[in-house]
């Protein structure tokens, strides 16, 4: 039977274009995105994951400037590189736009249009911070000084990263240029604002509606409703951005176009495949987007309220999961400080599918924070994937290869406790893909690893290396192939390059899908190449000398 599946568009917050990626964000949003998205194609729905560089805003001109390079040619750099660090970790994107292309424009600049006639954006005139020495308006990260609501210093004038609030112009306090430090005069300009302040009571309505939406976020947001919402300030007085229509140095702030990169980027994935970008957005289907929580401000009320406001068939998300931030060994991670861990420092030392293996095992489905730990790496590595699920897998392969001259022996009988261990694998297709559906990957992990370690104890139990009885040693080699095929499909949202390899070695080139879950994937007779192991121990002095990286 064909199933039918259905239209999931899958998003993973836009990474901006002004640095390397952080391991936090790969947690937070573009693994679980991925995982996800796997699973959910393997499942035989039509799944979209999409995602592009965040290229507008302060955040990009000031990291330019302070290159001196032109935010063109800047965002351009990190765009190529972030795009083959996604490569590299198995990320697997249907596309990896950017939110300075001309699809992203368009669309943008539709949305504000279409909310100006609805009249929902409208015009005023405001105070805004301006530096007299380097003679220009001082928008969101131009400006640093102390938050309002929780004085934490430090803080950029569109957003406390302490608290997690979205700042209105002028609220911060003790502000001062970023790029020269003098303290900014007040100056008048006239911007254009959404009104978001009348759109609390059906933002409220949708978000208490929408069981979907996880309880612990709601519940803050509540909280922001409940204090009323501020009409938001949508425009910049600057070069770099989307154009304002009908003005000539006004752009559309970084956040009214980011959020539109998931639908411009599905127009372009669209156009290259010959689909209609729409069915992905307005009609039956589901969109997903994964976010970390410190743009929860952004997606849950932003972007949703937009969404909700634009029309045309558009409409707010079904789900947003959200997830914490990640410390390294106890503290922040800091780029100044050398506590950091890179990509360029991780790749060349582990395997891509060893970070998914282990950021997966310390990322629950909610926004509490996580740690990283090099030992604890190490020893999830090496006393789950490499002692459990990577040896049971070739001892099982390597007796066949010894036992069996390396063909898939034929089951007999099998007994009750075998019996059991095929519906084992059954229920083990089911409730994965039911924690996969409901973003549980950690759940979903620790069941495949469960099913694993049954596995163990049934071939270190019948020992079939004593056997004598041929049929009895068949039985037992055949369970554990099945054991063996069904982890390499139940794991291939998980580890994708140790699932292909595993694939590859047992000679298995059709398709496979998660109905091959229990299947038998393997028939007796088949020929299996010699065993190769698919993991390796992470050694005590590599990951000493990961932790000696962050000492010096
Ligand atoms: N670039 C911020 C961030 O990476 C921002 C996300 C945009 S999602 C539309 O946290
Ligand atoms: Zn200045």
């Amino acid at each position: 039977m064909k199933v039918i599946g259905i239209r999931i568009t899958i998003t993973a917050a836009l990474p901006y274009a002004n640095g390397p990626l952080h391991l936090g964000h790969i947690r937070s949003t573009y693994l679980p995105a991925d995982i996800y998205a796997r699973y959910q194609r393997l499942a035989g729905n039509d799944a979209v994951y999409i995602c592009a560089s965040d290229e507008h805003g302060t955040p990009i001109v000031a990291a330019a400037e302070k290159e001196k390079k032109k935010p063109e040619e800047f965002v351009k750099y990190y765009h190529e590189r972030d795009k083959q660090e996604f490569e590299k970790l198995g990320f697997s994107m249907d596309i990896f736009h950017r939110t300075s292309s001309d699809e992203n424009r368009e669309m943008a600049q539709h949305f504000f249009l279409n909310l100006k006639n609805k009249n929902l954006v409208y015009e005023k005139e405001v105070e805004q911070a301006y530096c007299e020495k380097c003679k220009r308006f001082l928008p969101d990260r131009f400006v640093i000084g102390r938050c309002p609501y929780c004085d934490a210093d430090g803080q950029y004038s569109d957003y406390c990263d302490v608290c997690g609030k979205a700042l209105a112009a002028g609220e911060l306090l003790e502000p001062r240029c970023s790029s020269c430090g003098s303290k900014p005069v007040a100056k008048k300009s006239r911007h254009y604002f959404f009104k978001l302040s009348q759109l609390s009571p059906k933002l409220e309505k949708w978000l208490k509606g929408n069981k979907e939406l996880q309880s612990e976020v709601v519940n803050y947001l509540l909280n922001w409703i409940k204090d009323g919402l501020k009409d938001w300030d949508i425009s910049r007085d600057m070069k770099w951005g989307v154009p304002i229509p009908g003005e000539s140095s006004k752009v559309l702030y970084v956040w009214f176009d980011a959020p539109i990169g998931y639908v411009s980027s599905t127009v372009a994935w669209a156009n290259k495949n010959g689909k209609n970008w729409e069915d992905y957005w307005k009609r039956d289907c589901r969109v997903v987007h994964f976010i970390g929580k410190d743009i929860v401000y952004h997606h849950y009320l932003f972007w949703s309220a937009m969404l909700m406001e634009v029309g045309e068939g558009f409409k707010p998300p079904d789900a947003i999961p959200t997830r914490g931030y990640l410390n390294l060994q106890g503290r922040k991670f800091s780029k100044s400080k050398n506590w950091f861990v890179s990509l360029e420092d991780y790749l060349p030392a582990f395997p891509a599918d060893y970070l998914r293996y282990y950021v997966t095992t310390i990322t629950p489905h909610s926004v509490q924070d996580a740690d990283f730990y090099w030992k604890d790496f190490q020893e999830k590595v090496n006393n789950e994937l490499v002692a459990c699920i990577g040896n049971f897998i070739h001892r099982t392969l390597v007796l066949i290869n010894k036992s069996c001259n390396s063909q898939i022996p034929k089951p007999a009988k099998l007994d009750e406790g075998e019996e059991e261990l095929l519906r084992l694998i059954t229920e083990r297709k089911i409730s994965v893909g039911r924690r996969i559906n409901s973003f549980d990957l950690k759940g979903g992990l620790e069941e495949i690893n469960s099913l694993a370690s049954e596995f163990n104890r049934y071939l270190s139990e019948r020992e079939p290396w004593k056997e004598k009885d041929m049929q009895k040693l068949g039985n037992c080699l055949y369970m554990c192939s099945r054991a063996v095929t069904a982890l390499a499909v139940l794991l291939s949202p998980y580890l994708p390059f140790s699932s292909e390899k595993l694939l590859s070695q047992l000679g298995i080139d059709e398709k496979v899908t998660w109905e091959h879950v229990d299947k038998e994937l393997l028939t007796p007779g088949k020929k299996i190449a010699a065993a190769k192991p698919l993991f390796e121990k992470v050694s005590d002095e590599s990951i000493k000398k990961q932790e000696e990286k962050l000492k010096k």
